[in-house]
């Protein structure tokens, strides 16, 4: 039996944004804490993620309000462990992935493979202010891996669950070419991956990927246009003072 589940997470965050997608597509029911990052609960590291980082699941234990959480839940951290762990908790009823071990190892080198590629380079781009462009390896490995039809491994799963957030991310900051990188750069870069035939696979996949209904209920673009502004535009407006 599947016993009690809170989600710790922040709208902002895509690691986050991972544990919910999987959490929606299961459809298990859950009670949702957001954890304000630039002031966050004193509680939470001690009781329930020591790294004080978004995301993390409470799970099982008496039924207790979010911020009072009870020692008796177990305390589980790091989004692809937990989209792993809603994956096995739900794998008899509504499989997030695949059951033969070679697709499953598939999937589990999708994202690997992107995430190992794209993260680096995104948090150069918006903090240091590297050129966008640096993503499209990133974009690149991810058509390669891509079967000519549907999700990462044929039907929808936890792979693409750990790839959506940042493409998601990608694609608001860049269009509202937000960041510290050069200003009109971040916008050119989507224009081209939305018109460019190279890139006609990943505009059907971030299609197929974005139109589901678990993305429309966990996908905050108001906040993160918001908290990017917030946050990179400043540092573009140094870059830009010390470059003249
Ligand atoms: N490797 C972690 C990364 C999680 C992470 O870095 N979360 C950020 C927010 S996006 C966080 O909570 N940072 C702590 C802080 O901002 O103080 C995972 O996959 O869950």
């Amino acid at each position: 039996m599947v016993e009690r589940i809170t989600l710790y997470s922040a709208k902002i965050c895509p690691w986050a944004h991972r544990t919910e997608l999987a959490l929606k597509e299961s459809g298990l029911d859950y009670k949702r804490f957001e954890i304000d990052l630039e002031n966050k609960p004193e509680w939470y590291a001690p009781k329930v993620n020591p790294a004080s980082k978004v995301p993390a699941l409470a799970y099982g234990g008496p039924d207790t309000e979010p911020d009072s959480p009870s020692p008796d839940s177990v305390k589980l951290a790091e989004s692809y462990v937990l989209i792993e762990f809603i994956a096995d908790l739900v794998s008899s009823t509504k499989p997030l992935l695949p059951s033969s071990p070679v697709d499953r190892a598939k999937a589990r080198f999708f994202v690997e493979a992107f995430t190992s590629k794209f993260t680096g380079v995104w948090f150069g781009i918006v903090q240091r202010g590297d050129d966008p462009a640096g993503i499209l390896p990133a974009i690149d490995t991810l058509q390669d891996l891509l079967p000519a039809e549907g999700y990462a491994v044929g039907e929808w799963s936890i792979a693409d669950a750990a790839v959506t957030p940042f493409l998601g991310r990608a694609s608001a900051v860049l269009k509202n070419d937000l960041g510290a990188y050069d200003q009109g750069k971040g916008a050119k870069l989507w224009e081209t991956l939305q018109n460019d035939e190279k890139y006609e696979r990943f505009r059907k996949y971030f299609a197929d990927v974005t139109k589901r209904e678990s993305f429309k209920e966990t996908f905050f673009e108001d906040v993160i246009v918001e908290g990017y502004k917030k946050r990179f535009a400043p540092l573009r407006a140094q870059r830009s003072a010390a470059a003249s």
